[in-house]
């Protein structure tokens, strides 16, 4: 590995890459017995608090003693006995244990005690799952279209594709020492279809489908990134990749990245900023060095074309007579006996895979259209609707104060309640897409909604309280944009009443009878 030394040794360094250079992040996948061994408290606080997280082990401060695991799940696809093994591990747990969907089409696992990483390492292994480099200086999950291989209209298959840049970018789950010392997180996304669903503008690198020469491939997008400093969406690199160069081309740019992004100030050190300092042409000029071959120009135009879809509800599959079924799975929060009757669903009546979308949803797969009615008489899509109100429909929310301690705020139940209450007051004509975030870390991708709420810190009645700045106007699918704030530091006690005119005034709602 070439990392360049002198961004590694000037005295610059700030303090996460001083405890990377000691020692790298995934060498502590050869002392879990021992952390097993020895308890939280016992652990090296650097080891515990940062090192565990290279593989996706979480110690969380507002639980202190019970650890996040974060899976690493690419194109957001398992199948029925994964589910199972992932729901055994958090029923142990009792009321600590749950899981959560993401907003990277991925599942985080809650309550795991540091005693047991040990087996459940060995049982993810056995069921081949990982969850290395799920966290830190590391790529997160690899998105991808969450109906390649069943969608009537898609371009291109993104599903192997996704599994290869993980296989390179982890060493087939092994851990890749190559890829875990970049100066900063790192997100890769794969469209493969019409309508954008992987959010391609908000990633490190996008693929988003386009011919050239009449020959399908990928116009490639660099440096889309969130973070509480600089939202910014992803620039065309001027380059047109075959599906075959997708995973050199991304090694390609990881590696230009690892060796020349900062190391200094780790706010200015996603991969955007490495593309300011540089200018486009000649980062693009390195690429193509560390690709090795002269980069093809990007096609003319992208092939989205597409409002995005949100996959909920009965579909046809391009294989006739089978269906697919978009599960609403609110927030995104799985109780183990929902994961294991998701598990069972898929198993009896599709081909046992189930997938998961950035919108923090399911959908069940492959099933005939002879098992449909049955499949949609089961009790847990009372739970999990195929055809929720308008508004919980296009609900997303980052995990907030329950359990992150960056959040300003609570966010799931709150924001679950709070269009409850919405839907109970108003006829909304249409689908409103309202994304929570609890801090400006804008996981919850509030730029990228109708109404985007991100968690702050506000004042009523001269005290303080949680609050929230309002973004607005993000677009996604065909012509994304990024949404912007146009509203700060609204009190949460106020928030419903400015939701209920903001959808009178600019969504079509009406009042509900009855009020
Ligand atoms: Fe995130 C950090 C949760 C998607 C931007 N994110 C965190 C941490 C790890 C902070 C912490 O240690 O507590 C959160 C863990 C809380 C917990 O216990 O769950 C956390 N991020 C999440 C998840 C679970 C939100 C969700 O409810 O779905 C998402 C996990 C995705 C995954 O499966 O890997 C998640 N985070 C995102 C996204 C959205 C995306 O990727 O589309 C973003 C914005 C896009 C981006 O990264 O460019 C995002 N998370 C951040 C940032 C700001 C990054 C930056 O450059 O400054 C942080 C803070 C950091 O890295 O320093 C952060
Ligand atoms: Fe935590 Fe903030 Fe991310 Fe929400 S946006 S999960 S509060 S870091």
């Amino acid at each position: 590995m070439t990392l360049a030394t002198d961004k590694l040794t000037t005295a610059k360094l700030n303090k996460f890459e001083k405890f990377k250079a000691e020692k790298d992040g995934l060498l502590v996948k050869d002392e879990l017995e021992e952390f097993a061994r020895i308890g939280w408290e016992a652990i090296d606080a650097t080891d515990r608090e940062q090192r565990l997280k290279w593989l996706g082990v979480f110690f969380r401060p507002v639980t202190p003693g019970k650890f996040m695991l974060r899976m690493r799940l690419p194109n957001g696809i398992l199948n029925s006995h994964q589910m199972k093994v992932l729901a055994e591990i958090v029923q142990r747990y009792g009321d600590d244990g749950s899981a959560d969907i993401t907003t990277r089409q991925n599942l985080q696992l809650r309550g795991i005690r540091i005693e047991d990483i040990p087996d459940i390492f060995r049982r993810l292994q056995a069921a081949q799952m990982t969850s290395v480099q799920s966290g830190m200086d590391n790529v997160r999950n690899i998105t991808g279209s969450p109906v390649a291989g069943i969608d009537a209209d898609e371009l291109i298959d993104t599903r192997p594709l996704v599994q290869e840049v993980q296989d390179r970018i982890t060493n087939g789950g092994e851990g890749n020492f190559a890829y875990t010392n970049l100066p900063r997180k790192f997100n890769i996304a794969i469209a493969g279809g019409k309508d954008n669903s992987v959010h391609a503008e908000i990633n490190d690198i996008a693929f988003v489908p386009a011919y050239k020469n009449g020959e399908l491939g990928f116009n490639v997008l660099v440096g889309g990134f969130f973070s509480a400093k600089r939202c910014e969406a992803a620039i065309p690199l001027n380059a047109w990749v075959t599906p075959a160069d997708v995973a050199d081309l991304s090694e390609a740019i990881l590696s230009v990245y690892r060796d020349n992004g900062s190391r200094a100030n780790r706010q200015k050190s996603r991969l955007m900023w490495l593309i300011d300092e540089w200018g486009l042409e000649k980062f693009r000029a390195e690429v193509e060095r560390e690709f090795g071959q002269e980069l093809t120009q990007a096609a003319e135009k992208d092939e989205i074309a597409w409002e995005k879809r949100d996959h909920i509800g009965v579909h046809p599959q391009k294989q006739p007579g089978m269906y697919y079924v978009g599960l609403h799975v609110p927030v995104g929060r799985l109780q183990a006996p929902q994961m294991f009757e998701l598990a069972r669903l898929a198993q009896v009546y599709g081909t046992g895979e189930i997938r998961l979308t950035v919108e923090q949803n399911a959908i069940v797969p492959n099933i005939p259209e002879t098992r449909l009615e049955a499949f949609l008489g089961e009790p847990l899509l009372e739970e999990f609707a195929i055809a929720p109100a308008e508004l919980s429909r296009s609900l997303v929310s980052c995990t907030g104060a329950q359990f992150c301690n960056f959040a300003l705020i609570e966010t799931k139940n709150r924001a679950v309640a709070l269009v409850k209450e919405l839907e109970a007051e108003l006829e909304i004509p249409r689908s409103v897409r309202i994304h929570w975030t609890g801090c400006p870390n804008s996981c919850g991708q509030p730029q990228v909604a109708d109404i985007g709420l991100m968690g702050t810190k506000a004042r009523k009645d001269g005290k303080v309280v949680e609050g929230v700045d309002l973004y607005m106007g993000g677009k996604v699918g065909k012509d994304a944009a990024l949404g912007e704030c146009v509203e700060k530091s609204i009190p949460c006690e106020d928030l419903k009443s400015r939701l209920h005119e903001i959808l009178v005034e600019q969504f079509g709602a009406t009042p509900k009878a009855h009020l």
